[in-house]
Order: structure tokens, then sequence, then C-alpha cells
């Protein structure tokens, strides 16, 4: 999987990127990641790659060119790839888009600075745009590598068995995940929920989607699907609402 970063913080972008499990993607080659900087395609004096909005108001805006030109750099070594804008004016990313970006073989993601980028980048260059959510960030640089991160999980061959393997949240069954515990036995006066030291491994099993469920049923209401729950789901589900949490 290959992903060309359109940013003005290139050394940022790597610094989180080349970390952890995705930077031993990339260092094995099974992810790449290219940047572009527009600032090496502004030819002015001072490397101007932003300038004031017309009609007024407060920010700077990207101007066209030096942001077309880094694009089309990466175009060069990506001439398939889907030209992704991070933006607050996005459609929400979620596991299923990191699904659908991962079956690409490339992708660019273009970072924002500033209010934005001008509107005829995105009308002449730009297939989609996404966004992490309801939050303000400084620019698309922490958004992209969120992506990043995400998609290269899928990839095959990034994540090693035991990591796969291990059901994650969302992914495996759209609910949050049961809590978890390690040694000591005893932390602080706390000890571990007995049933995870009793060997039972169907007790466990049941405990583990008890609390699964629990917590999705009040922290993400919505994400419980009635069609998606098996009889022994909405067995559990309605002894928690009877019990009122
Ligand atoms: C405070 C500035 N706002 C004025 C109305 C608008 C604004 C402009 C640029 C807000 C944020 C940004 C920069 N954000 C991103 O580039 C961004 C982002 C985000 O802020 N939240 C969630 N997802 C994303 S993806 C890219």
């Amino acid at each position: 999987m290959q992903f060309g970063v359109v940013t003005l913080f290139p050394e940022a972008l790597m610094g989180i990127v080349e970390a952890g499990v995705v930077g031993r993607a990339i260092r094995d080659g099974k992810v790449d990641v290219f940047t572009e900087s527009p600032r090496s395609h502004a030819h002015d004096k001072h490397r101007t790659v932003d300038d004031r909005p017309f009609g007024g108001g407060p920010g700077m805006v990207m101007t066209p060119q030096p942001t077309m030109d880094a694009i089309g750099t990466l175009r060069q070594r990506l001439p398939k790839a889907k030209v992704v804008y991070l933006t607050p004016q996005g459609s929400v990313f979620n596991q299923a888009a990191a699904t659908r970006f991962s079956q690409a073989e490339s992708v660019i993601l273009l970072c924002g600075r500033y209010e934005g980028i001008d509107e005829r980048i995105i009308d002449s260059a730009v297939d989609e745009e996404v966004s992490l959510g309801d939050f303000v960030l400084s620019g698309g640089e922490v958004a992209a590598a969120a992506v990043i991160d995400s998609v290269s999980r899928l990839v095959p061959g990034v994540l090693g068995h035991p990591e796969s393997a291990s059901q994650d949240s969302f992914a495996a069954s759209g609910w949050l995940d049961c809590p978890h515990y390690t040694r000591p036995e005893i932390f602080n006066g706390m000890a571990v929920p007995p049933v995870l030291m009793s060997g039972d491994h169907k007790a466990i099993a049941l405990w583990r989607r008890q609390q699964a469920l629990t917590r999705t049923r009040l922290r993400r209401p919505e994400l419980i699907q009635s069609s998606a729950l098996t009889p022994a789901d909405r067995a559990l589900l309605k002894k928690i609402e009877s019990e009122d949490f």
C-alpha cells in the first residue's frame, strides 16, 4: 500500500507514522509513505503558499498553484491514486472507509493548514473529503496520520498473527471492547474479576460479551443494531436493561 501526503509539515507527519506497527511496516516494505510539500513548489522569494481570503475575513487560505503542483508530483509516482482531502467539511472517517481505502493500491492524502485550501483545488483534484469528527485540529496532518495508521493495519502482513487475531473493537463486532487485566492479581487493593482467574473459558467468554454489550449500551447505544444480536445477546441486553444501569 502506498500513501502520498501533501503537507507543509512532512517531518511531523513522518515522525508519527514511523513509530510502532506502521513504522515497522514501512521498514518491511509493506507500506510506503511519500510526502510532498507545497512549499517546494512556491517560487517567489518567500516561498509563499497562502494568501488572504477573497471577500475578507480572518485567517489565510492555501493558494492553488503550489498545492496543485505538489499533488502533480505525487501523481507521477502514484498515477492511479484517489486524492482524499482531510477537512472538517468531510464525511466522518470510520472502519468501513479504512477497509475501502485498504483495497486500493495507493491513496494521496491532502493536508490543509490555515483556514483551508482554495476551493478550486477541491473542484479540480479532490475525489473525496474526509473528517475525523466534530472537533477542531490545527491542520490535516494528525488526521492523515490516523488514516494511514488505520488503513495500514488492514494491509496483509502488517499485523502479526496475535494482533490480527485479537478482535479489534468496531471491526470485529461493531461493539466496544471488554475490559482487560494483566498481572498483578491485586493492584492498589483492586482485584481482577474472579471469573478471569477461574479457567472456565465458556464463563470467561460470556462475561466478556456481557461487559462489551453493557458498556456499548451505556456509552455508545447507537452502535447496537438489534439485527446483529444473537438470541444470547438479546437475553443479556434484556437483563442489562432490567438492571437499571
Ligand atoms: C478554527 C478555524 N475554523 C474557523 C471556522 C475552521 C477550521 C479550519 C481549519 C477548523 C479546522 C481546520 C483544520 N482542520 C483540519 O485540517 C482537519 C480536521 C479537523 O479540524 N477536525 C476533524 N477532522 C479534521 S481532518 C482535517
